[in-house]
């Protein structure tokens, strides 16, 4: 079986190629290192996507060391970003929170493409795995294509899938969808949303509905409200992620298709920024590549030596 820390690095081979490369390539021609070098591994660091926080923290880091005689190598600066950045992530982490009375209710939210539909499958997949019982509700009831692409994931996964005819109400799917999960005592149930509408206003109503029809059922519910943000839309994920946090009230993070960028710096700086928790990443196109973030994981795997 592949080994999880395998499937960190290979989803984030991109960046950690580019990140080595480049650092590697500014101190091997270096005899002393100076004001420009720093320079220049800030700039890789934020071509990375670290973001201009982050990124002058961590050559802050550096050059300290550097002035006080501890480091000279560009291993040796990888050593010291990579505690930096795993230090800085675990102070953000928490743990997905769980119902124990009932089925834990799970909202995706997110733009159209982000990984919605996707992460639903895939963590349907993960939980179905560990002996949970998941159910999934097919809330984007828009366009029929997005209903029987959770279908398939249903099929999938052998986990049964609420949905309704398209164009359906998405909160009376949803409602639906509560019902059954707590009086057949599912474990899990994660719905499915639409990722867009003719106005931010309607995205905001229509959000705001499905909560208070699925509160209706079970108070406490949604338990948790995710955002999935596609981690190849770099620093743009940010400003969705800001959108989305006045929209909806989001609890935590899903970064999708890490895998598809040279800048899987981006999550540090939006965790920088938001200060909510990454709860899960998506590594690849295979079920197995979404996996709880895990920070030590993500800066080795980056910051390999
Ligand atoms: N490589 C890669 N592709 C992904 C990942 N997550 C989602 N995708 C792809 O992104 C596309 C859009 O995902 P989808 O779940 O339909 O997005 P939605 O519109 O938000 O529901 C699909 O082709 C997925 O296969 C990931 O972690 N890695
Ligand atoms: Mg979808």
């Amino acid at each position: 079986m592949k080994s999880i820390f395998s499937v960190f690095q290979k989803g984030l081979q991109k960046t950690a190629t580019t990140l080595s490369r480049a650092i590697s390539g500014i101190v091997s021609g270096e005899t002393a290192w100076d004001k420009s070098t720093y320079e220049k591994i800030e700039r890789s660091l934020l071509e990375a996507d670290f973001g201009a926080a982050v990124s002058s923290r961590l050559v802050a880091d550096i050059k300290e060391r550097y002035d006080l005689g501890q480091i000279k190598t560009s291993e040796d600066i990888f050593q010291i970003t990579r505690n930096d950045i795993r230090t800085f992530l675990s102070k953000n982490m928490k743990e997905p929170k769980r119902n124990k009375d009932g089925p834990t209710v799970i909202l995706l939210v997110g733009v159209n493409g982000s990984g919605k539909t996707t992460t639903a499958g895939k963590l349907a997949s993960l939980w179905k795995n560990d002996g949970a019982k998941v159910m999934l509700a097919a809330c984007d009831t828009y366009r029929a294509a997005a209903v029987e692409q959770l279908k398939h994931w249903g099929e999938r996964t052998e986990c049964h899938v609420v949905s309704s005819v398209s164009g359906a109400d998405p909160a009376s799917v949803a409602f639906d969808a509560v019902q059954s999960a707590v009086a057949k005592k599912y474990d899990y149930l994660l719905i499915d949303t639409a990722g867009r509408q003719h106005t931010k206003k309607g995205l905001m109503d229509e959000l705001a509905k499905m909560t208070r029809v699925i509160a209706k059922v079970m108070p406490d519910a949604p338990h948790e409200t995710w955002l999935t943000l596609d981690a190849c839309t770099g620093m743009n994920a940010l400003s969705q992620a800001r959108e989305f946090t006045q929209i909806a009230s989001v609890t935590g993070l899903i970064l999708t298709k890490l895998d598809g960028t040279g800048k899987a710096g981006m999550l540090t700086a939006i965790q920088q920024e938001l200060k909510l928790p990454v709860f899960f990443i998506g590594l690849g196109e295979q079920p197995g590549d979404l996996q709880p973030f895990d920070p030590e994981m993500y800066s080795d795997a980056l910051f390999k030596v």
